[in-house]
């Protein structure tokens, strides 16, 4: 079975790898795509985004890297004949955040979320973090 793993990944960040990670180990193949999140404020271009992505994703064999900033998630999976997506949760406010999206992409295309739970030596690490930590070591604050 196909798996898509969508988000921001603006920047993606070992929370995010050690999602695809797991993700990798029980579908036969997984699509980790960026995607635009409306509620967010872009920090890095797609481009750099996938590059650092595909760094990510190496050596995992059965993972694919893209891209898909028009149209709704469901769009993509329908094109390209996905039917599970699966996201990351840390904690009960991602799971807040996550149940809607999930009936509303059920009840749009049938397709169903397949929530893997962070790993709680993980769970604090978020993209913002990992940015501002880049630019503290950059001499940027
Ligand atoms: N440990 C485990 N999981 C984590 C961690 C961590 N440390 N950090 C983040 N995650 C999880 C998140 O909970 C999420 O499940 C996934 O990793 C990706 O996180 P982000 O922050 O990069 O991505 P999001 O949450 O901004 O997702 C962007 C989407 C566009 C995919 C999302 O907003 C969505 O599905 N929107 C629905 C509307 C739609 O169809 N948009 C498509 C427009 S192209």
């Amino acid at each position: 079975m196909r798996a898509l793993f969508p988000g921001s990944f603006d920047p993606v960040t070992p929370g995010h790898q050690d999602v695809l990670r797991r993700a990798s180990l029980l579908f036969d193949e997984v699509v980790v795509c960026v995607m635009f999140n409306a509620n967010k404020t872009g920090r890095f271009p797609v481009a750099e985004r996938l590059e650092r992505l595909r760094a990510a994703a190496g050596g995992l064999g059965n993972v694919t890297v893209d891209s898909h900033t028009g149209g709704l998630l469901v769009d993509y999976c329908r094109g390209a004949g996905i039917d599970v997506v699966v996201r990351g949760v840390r904690d009960a406010k991602d799971l807040d955040y996550e149940m809607p999206m999930a009936r509303m992409n059920h009840e749009l295309a049938g397709v169903e979320t397949f929530f893997i739970p962070a790993d709680p030596a993980l769970a604090h690490v978020s993209s913002s973090l990992v940015t501002a930590m880049g630019q503290y070591a950059g001499g940027d604050k």
